[in-house]
């Protein structure tokens, strides 16, 4: 025991000549060594758990994004069929807030078509509403209905969007048993 004891001392001296006045005079180096050694541990395993945090909420954000974006484009549509008035006037309201509510309207070829759009926002990106595939496009006036009319003489189906190709809805015109 002495033994060792005097070997670890003699070691102490020993370090404390080799590294200098770097060290704390007060500590003897190998339990200032020991000391930075743990302590870089214990910052290093909090990096690496902290860096995992980090990484799942990066992982779940993404996935999140994905459903996302896999629901706004492709998710189950609100798919309407219009209802004919006795005038025969196949009329749909819409509701136009950051989308088109329904955006999938079902309508029959050969009977003329009214689609009452209300823009429910004054977010720009909805001002106008564009059916192509019908040279239509119309501005909506914010907390107004602005009425669609024309007749679909095609079966088939037909995008409108805003006037930025951003908003999506779909026309479809069944053909007419
Ligand atoms: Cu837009």
């Amino acid at each position: 025991m002495a033994f060792i004891a005097n070997h670890r001392q003699r070691r102490d001296v020993f370090f404390q000549r080799v590294s200098g006045d770097e060290q704390s005079e007060t500590a003897p180096l190998p339990t200032a060594v020991a000391h930075a050694a743990s302590l870089r541990l214990t910052i290093s395993a909090a990096r690496l758990i902290k860096m995992d945090s980090t990484q799942i909420a990066v992982i779940v954000g993404g996935l999140a994004a994905i459903a996302f974006v896999i629901w706004y484009f492709f998710g189950k549509r609100s798919r309407t069929t219009a209802a004919v008035t006795t005038a025969g006037v196949q009329e749909i309201n819409i509701t136009v807030k950051g989308g088109y509510s329904p955006d999938v309207i079902v309508v029959r070829e050969g009977l003329p078509v009214c689609l009452n759009f209300y823009r429910d926002e004054t977010d720009s990106c909805s001002e106008q509403v564009v059916f192509g595939d019908f040279g239509i496009a119309r501005d909506l006036p914010p907390f107004k209905t602005t009425s669609i009319e024309f007749t679909p003489h095609t079966p088939g189906e037909f995008t409108f969007t805003c006037g930025m190709n951003m908003l999506r809805g779909k026309l479809i015109v069944e053909r007419r048993d």
